[in-house]
């Protein structure tokens, strides 16, 4: 009697808990955008590449299945099976019961991924079905799940000779606003994974399509994989041969950092702790920056290229051209931030401040062609940096960015509440007319752009202070940039970049994401920018007009008006479009689709920009039609 009470209180703790995940699911999840949707699938994956860390995992499989499941198995040892306190089998207690975040104490992993470290429980809860196969001991159990609740009680199925755990979901409608997985999103992340634990082989597949399409992620190399790989993908020409590589452990801690210069004048600098991806660095990064700034003005100063009278090398200088990425693990990390993605603990700053003043001075020391090499490129980067800023002080005192003053081609809104207003960039001239027409000038600005903008890629601050592309966007976003970029000024709230849906347009949308990303990150980061959508179709039966942004949903739409006098045309670019076409499809707020461009989006845009605009290839096809959901409504 006793113990059956036990049980029923602690089995309604478990569903209290995970009816709280449904009800609130972006408390653990973030989101129930497609982001939160990918992320259930880390939050499995991230189990698995616990237990590869921990040593006994050398495989992961993850299969994104044509219902619209998905599924990870891996070859551990498989969760214990074990009656667990609560008198329910161990593995129903990681699927059931919330682990608010960590995972579990005592048996639980010394170092552990996971965003949350929320895990199972929670994809579980948020999962219109889950089974999952655990085989350890040489035998499979085996059980399902509804929206979180037990459907098939836990059971043997069969002896094996197979250990690991075996997970298959599918993400409940009820809950994501997005049900389709992305393959580029999750192959990124799911690479970004294999290069931060060398030796792990992650396969993933996609077995939507006709055609299966599979990628084997495995990097002996680990992180000096990464940073070559990043180099790639840049198509740009290397300062020296190798990836240097530097590593200190400390008990269950350890830091890793792997570098190489490139020609180009952006830097790419990726940091991680306990795998996550600190996107607003922390103190490894400050570390890292810190000791290489010193290391490399101590061995100019020290070979006699930086003279007595000459000025120190800034942080920008050392960094220019430079990518590295930097990996942490340590017990007990402490993330803040925003959005909780800047490593806290102070000792990482020391650790990684240390291994980088000690290696890497070795490291010159070793190769002093190499040390040389960077040197150079830090010392034409100092140059460079002096011409832009005479460059700037010119430009401020012909002042197109000082002073508030506005671009002539700018049409602005009335309503000053930043908050309600919207910039339009818009493609073209006459596109530009057709938006001024057909806009609500009470909160819509339109800014017409003429031409291609240019390549901040491959050109320095001087150049991009006197372009006459960027000096109105500027101009009219009135934050100014990099430095001095000011939140405080911004003149709208949301800033749509709308381009054809052709590959013009998207180049443009890239080549604008890009300078963003590059000179206004913050923009991205807090949600400001955005793609206009505009409709592929328009289909029209006598005077019934409906427009279709897809072609799914042309022939749906074709279909349900059915009959043989239905037509549909292909939009061409935004200029076809009147003014009043133009606002009902693509700028009236009230049935507009517009895409928020996240870090995730212009980290990948980034990708594409570099193998579209190197001047070593031609525009590759598959890859931009790999990332043309974001690249959004390209017709190729
Ligand atoms: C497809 C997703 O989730 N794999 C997992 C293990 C292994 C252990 C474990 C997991 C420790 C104390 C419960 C095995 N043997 N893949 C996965 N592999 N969980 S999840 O333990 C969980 C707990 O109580 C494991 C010894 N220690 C740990």
């Amino acid at each position: 009697m006793e113990e059956k009470q036990q049980y029923d209180e602690s089995q309604i703790q478990v569903l209290e808990g995970l009816e709280a995940v449904r009800k609130r699911p972006g408390m653990y999840i973030g989101t129930t955008s497609i982001r939160g949707l990918h992320h259930l699938v880390y939050e499995i994956v991230d189990n698995s590449i616990d237990e590869a860390i921990a040593g006994f995992c050398t495989e992961i499989v993850v299969t994104l299945h044509k219902d619209g499941s998905a599924s990870v198995q891996d070859n551990g040892r498989g969760i214990p099976t074990q009656i667990h306190k609560t008198g329910k089998p161990t593995p129903e207690v990681v699927f059931t019961v919330l682990h608010a975040g960590g995972k579990f104490g005592g048996g639980g992993y010394v170092i552990s991924g996971g965003l949350h470290g929320v895990g199972a429980s929670v994809v579980n809860a948020l999962s219109e079905w889950l089974y999952y196969e655990d085989c350890r001991d040489g035998k499979r159990y085996t059980q399902r799940f509804e929206r979180g609740h037990v459907t098939e009680d836990y059971k043997f199925v069969e002896d094996t000779e197979d250990h690991g755990l075996y997970v298959r979901f599918m993400p409940d409608a009820e809950i994501f606003e997005e049900l389709n997985f992305d393959y580029d999103i999750l192959l990124n992340r799911m690479r970004e994974q294999a290069f931060l634990n060398a030796g792990i082989k992650i396969v993933f597949r996609d077995e939507r399509g006709e055609e299966l399409v599979e990628n084997v992620l495995h990097y002996e190399g680990g992180i000096v994989s990464f940073v070559s790989h990043l180099n790639e993908i840049k198509h740009c020409e290397l300062v020296h041969n190798d990836v240097i590589y530097m590593k200190a452990v400390n008990g269950v801690c350890s830091a890793e950092v792997a570098m190489q210069y490139n020609d180009t004048y952006n830097d790419t600098i990726m940091t991680f702790a306990n795998n996550i991806n600190t996107v607003e660095g922390g103190t490894h990064e400050t570390g890292f920056k810190m000791a290489l700034t010193r290391v490399i003005n101590d061995y100019g100063r020290k070979a006699g290229v930086l003279k007595d009278s000459d000025k120190n090398l800034t942080g920008d200088d050392t960094r220019e051209g430079l990518c590295a990425v930097v990996s942490v693990k340590l017990q007990d990390a402490q993330f803040e931030g925003q959005t909780k993605s800047k490593l806290g603990n102070s000792f990482m700053r020391t650790m990684v401040d240390s291994l980088v003043s000690t290696k890497l001075a070795e490291y010159f020391e070793e190769n002093p062609s190499v040390a040389k090499a960077i040197l150079d490129k830090t010392l034409e980067a100092s140059r460079a940096r002096e011409a832009a800023r005479k460059a700037k002080e010119a430009a401020r005192r012909k002042s197109p960015l000082e002073g508030g003053s506005l671009p002539g081609k700018l049409w602005d809104c009335q309503e000053k509440n930043v908050e309600l207003t919207e910039l339009y960039l818009v493609e073209g001239n006459s596109a530009g007319g057709s938006a001024k027409d057909g806009r609500d000038s009470k909160f819509q600005a339109i800014l017409p752009l003429r031409g291609k903008v240019l390549n901040v890629e491959k050109s320095r601050l001087d150049k991009v202070y006197g372009n006459q592309q960027l000096i109105p966007i500027i101009q009219a976003i009135g934050c100014g940039i990099g430095d001095e970029f000011d939140m405080s000024k911004l003149r709208y709230g949301k800033i749509i970049i709308m381009a054809d849906a052709d590959v013009d347009g998207s180049h443009i949308q890239i080549l604008l994401l890009t300078f963003f990303f590059r000179h206004m990150r913050k923009l991205i980061e807090d949600g400001h920018i955005y793609l206009a959508m505009p409709p592929l179709y328009k289909v029209f039966k006598g005077k019934n007009v409906r427009y279709a942004y897809s072609d799914e949903e042309r022939d749906s739409i074709i279909a349900e008006m059915g009959g043989d006098k239905v037509e549909a045309s292909r939009y061409k670019g935004l200029g076809e479009m009147n003014p009043e076409q133009l606002w009902e499809t693509t700028m009236d707020p009230a049935i507009r689709t517009l895409k928020l461009v996240t870090i995730e989006d212009a980290m990948l845009c980034d990708e594409v920009f570099s193998l579209l605009m190197g001047d070593k290839v031609e525009p590759r096809r598959e890859f931009i039609e790999a990332n043309a959901k974001f690249v959004s409504n390209l017709d190729i």
